[in-house]
């Protein structure tokens, strides 16, 4: 039987009569009742309903009658299009079991292929298992679907919202490179001549030289700043340097190359300057709660420029381009010189200044004294490292006030009785996604700043308490799948103390992985070739990795007796000492043999 739901999709069955149907799930459920007591399930009989405009499902009754132990494999097939049409050149396409096996084989298949590149391990099982299957499983069905399920669901919009996707690149580049270079030519049209980004690229009607920009206070301040994090991870991961060289069109008019679209990244943001002369917060910065306008300002975006000029001064260094350094050494000191005085605030870097130069994320404020994403940053973008001690306090102070069971909390403490205008946060509970709760996003910049510092052990504890899988055994706390990442976790000012919401639909597990597999386990793609520079916990006495690279295979193994946390002693390739840190893709043959001792 073929049956169709408003002519759109179909559903199929083979391998029993048919004794009835429902395509109402009204009439399905019948009203009071729920998904766990169908009264058609309990009566045991379908009642042939069509659902006409109200809401759909699919359901199907077939009678057998099994004898002990007996199997029988049924086939239930659902599809899109019309079910005279579509549904029937389906069935009869996919219509045996043998057929259907074959085509599970190839679904299995095609999903390891794209997961495969990369397997750990350590000696802990879970986090194994996060690394082999759930945690790139979760990348990439968090790149597929971008954050557009969310927001088509609630009537918004739909389209590539440009800050998450350019991060998702993070989680994504290792597995799927080409298909992600594509995407991610796509976001760098989307960036426009003023250097600044469309909050949304529409993805199949995007037209690079036609668009229109955003109003001067309707920019994101950090959209385009992530492209010095995805464009460098898709060149260090293929080894196409050439990247930089080509030219792609702005949104709205004009054209450059990738490199001059990273240049004109900075430029919008040291052009558009408020208080103190720091980078303007505009519509928002990464946290969409702070809407600071053009006269306040943001210190995360000030670390992020800091970020973005030296991974052009990086880049430009390999291409040979001295003028282009110059230019960005000049425009470092300059940023620094504003974060060096308006930045620090004695045990923690400052959040952002509102256009009264009032301070967000300081000791002199009652709510929101100290927020998580300045701290890790200040270390990520090196700028604490220029001050003895900086980055050891910064993230001592995070240590002690943003610390809870189940990761770090954004800010502390939360947000009550204030304004909605600049701090929106304010409109959620006491304790919950950016008042405070333990936004995940931001869990796996503090991982890498920890291990920047060496801490191996804190690193792995922070890593461990917002990672899915550590909630195996407190389902019940966590509330929602113990495998994938969600939004935000209930911190400590909530009575709902590690409950995690907004599954699947968060750029949380793409830093988590990234943070894991380059920063923990230290397995980090350069131009060229692969750096391992691990920092673990000092009781992990060895781990083991393979990873594919640029058509390599590394099996890679890491001993550490002395039980240190950092720190890399000795490394072979293939029986050969390797000088320094860096396994050169110029002495690597096909299959490899890597054996590093830490030390
Ligand atoms: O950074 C944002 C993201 O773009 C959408 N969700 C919330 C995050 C923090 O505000």
């Amino acid at each position: 039987l073929v049956t169709d739901e408003r002519s759109r999709s179909f559903m199929a069955f083979l391998g029993g009569e048919i004794a009835g149907f429902d395509t109402d799930r009204d009439i399905f459920i019948t009203p009071y009742r729920g998904y766990h007591n169908p009264a058609v399930v309990e009566k045991g009989k379908c009642t042939n309903s069509k659902c006409v405009s109200d809401d759909g499902c699919g359901s199907i009754q077939i009678d057998i009658e099994l004898e002990p132990g007996e199997t029988r494999e049924l086939v239930v097939l659902l599809g899109r299009g019309k079910a005279a049409v579509e549904g029937k050149k389906i069935v009869k396409q996919f219509g045996d079991i043998a057929k259907v096996k074959e085509e599970f084989e190839k679904v299995k298949q095609y999903w390891h292929g794209r997961i495969e590149g990369l397997s750990v391990c350590s000696p802990d099982a879970q986090f194994n298992s996060m690394m082999n299957m759930w945690s790139p499983f979760n990348c990439l069905i968090t790149y597929a679907w971008s954050r557009m399920a969310s927001l088509i669901y609630s009537g918004e919009r739909d389209g590539l919202g440009y800050r998450d996707t350019v991060q998702d690149f993070m989680g994504v580049m290792q597995l799927i490179p080409e298909e992600a270079k594509k995407r991610l030519e796509l976001m760098i049209t989307g960036q426009g001549s003023t250097g600044g980004a469309m909050s949304i690229v529409m993805a199949f009607t995007h037209k690079p030289g036609k668009e229109k920009l955003p109003k001067e206070d309707e920019y994101r301040s950090d959209d385009c700043l992530w492209l010095f994090n995805a464009v460098p991870t898709y060149v260090k991961e293929t080894g196409d340097i050439d990247f930089y060289n080509k030219v792609l069109p702005y949104a709205d008019k004009g054209k450059a190359t990738v490199l001059g679209h990273l240049r004109r990244a900075i430029e919008f943001n040291l052009k558009r300057t408020g208080k103190h002369g720091l980078p303007s917060g505009l519509f928002a910065d990464w946290n969409d709660c702070l809407r600071l306008g053009t006269g306040g300002t943001s210190v995360f975006v000030a670390l992020q420029v800091r970020f973005g000029l030296l991974t052009y001064i990086d880049i430009c260094a390999m291409l040979g381009k001295l003028a282009e350094i110059k230019w960005a050494n000049k425009e470092l000191e300059k940023i620094d010189a504003k974060l060096d005085k308006f930045g620090w605030d004695g045990k923690w870097y400052v959040r952002a200044y509102k256009k009264s130069g009032e301070k967000i994320g300081s000791k002199e404020n009652k709510y929101g004294s100290i927020y998580l994403n300045t701290q890790s940053w200040g270390i990520i973008s090196g700028h604490a490292d220029k001050y003895e001690g900086r980055a050891e306090q910064a993230m001592q102070s995070v240590n002690e006030k943003l610390a809870c069971d189940y990761g770090l909390m954004l800010c502390a403490p939360p947000y009550d009785n204030m304004p909605v205008a600049e701090i929106r946060s304010i409109v959620f509970n006491k304790g919950v996604k950016e008042n405070c709760g333990v936004f995940n996003h931001t869990q796996g910049w503090a991982v890498m700043a920890e291990t920047m510092l060496g801490h191996g052990d804190r690193a792995f504890k922070y890593f461990y308490s917002s990672m899915p899988a550590s909630f195996n055994d407190k389902a019940e706390i966590r509330g929602s799948e113990p495998y994938v990442y969600s939004q935000y976790t209930h911190s400590v000012f909530s009575p709902r103390y590690g409950a995690s919401r907004v599954p699947w639909l968060t750029g949380a597990a793409s830093w988590a992985y990234y943070a894991a597999i380059q920063y923990i386990l230290g397995i980090r793609p350069d131009y060229k070739g692969l750096l391992i520079d691990p920092c673990i916990p000092a009781d992990w006495k060895q781990f083991s990795v393979v990873r594919r690279f640029r058509n390599k295979t590394l099996n890679i193994k890491v001993v550490n007796p002395n039980g240190v946390q950092k720190g890399v002693k000795k490394i072979t390739l293939n029986g050969q000492t390797i000088e320094g840190s860096l396994i050169p893709v110029s002495r690597m043959k096909k299959e490899n043999d890597v054996i590093v001792e830490m030390g």
